[in-house]
């Protein structure tokens, strides 16, 4: 399993599953991209429940800032760890079975109170990162710069493709 860990990782990605990978790599794309350390491992909690207990318990004192939870079908991986820590848990909900996702979103979304999981779009890997990044960067002014950077980038590109339209409808 990848493992990007400097000493330091800010960031983890918890898969529920080998099977989430796929899904999961525009996640780790977009940390890459952006320069974040980020440590990933693949644990489940029915499966390994033990594994994800004592990963989720020790996160913080281990210099974890925030954890990214990719989960499908009935996704309580992420209020599973949220359970255990205090730090902000993002629920990466995956389109994994028969049901389009819309199980593991709201098994990921529809946390009671007391124990919030911030929950992405389904398969919305990308967007996991960048919300990750986003709460680093409330302390980190060099990655806010980069953010910032970002959604200039963002928005060049789509006044170009408008640009490019124009010019096919004048033709
Ligand atoms: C969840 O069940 C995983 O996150 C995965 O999305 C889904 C199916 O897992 P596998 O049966 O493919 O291992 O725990």
């Amino acid at each position: 399993m990848e493992n990007h860990s400097t000493g330091a990782t800010p960031v983890a990605v918890i898969l529920g599953s080998k099977s989430d990978l796929e899904t999961v790599k525009p996640c780790f794309d977009t940390l890459k991209r952006f320069g974040v350390p980020f440590e990933a491992h693949i644990m489940s909690a029915h499966r390994t429940p033990g594994a994800v207990s004592s990963f989720a318990s020790s996160a913080k004192e281990n210099g974890v800032r925030v954890i990214i939870a990719a989960a499908g079908k009935a996704a309580h991986l992420g209020g599973f760890i949220a359970a255990h820590t205090t730090l902000p848990v993002i629920g990466l909900p995956i389109k994994s079975s028969t049901l389009d996702g819309l199980d593991s979103l709201l098994s990921i979304v529809q946390m009671p109170s007391g124990i919030p999981v911030a929950t992405v779009a389904i398969d919305g890997s990308a967007n996991a990162a960048l919300l990750a990044i986003e709460m680093l960067a409330l302390s980190d002014n060099e990655l806010a710069d980069k953010l910032t950077a970002d959604r200039k980038a963002m928005e060049e590109g789509v006044m170009k493709k408008d640009a490019e339209l124009q010019s096919e409808l004048c033709l």
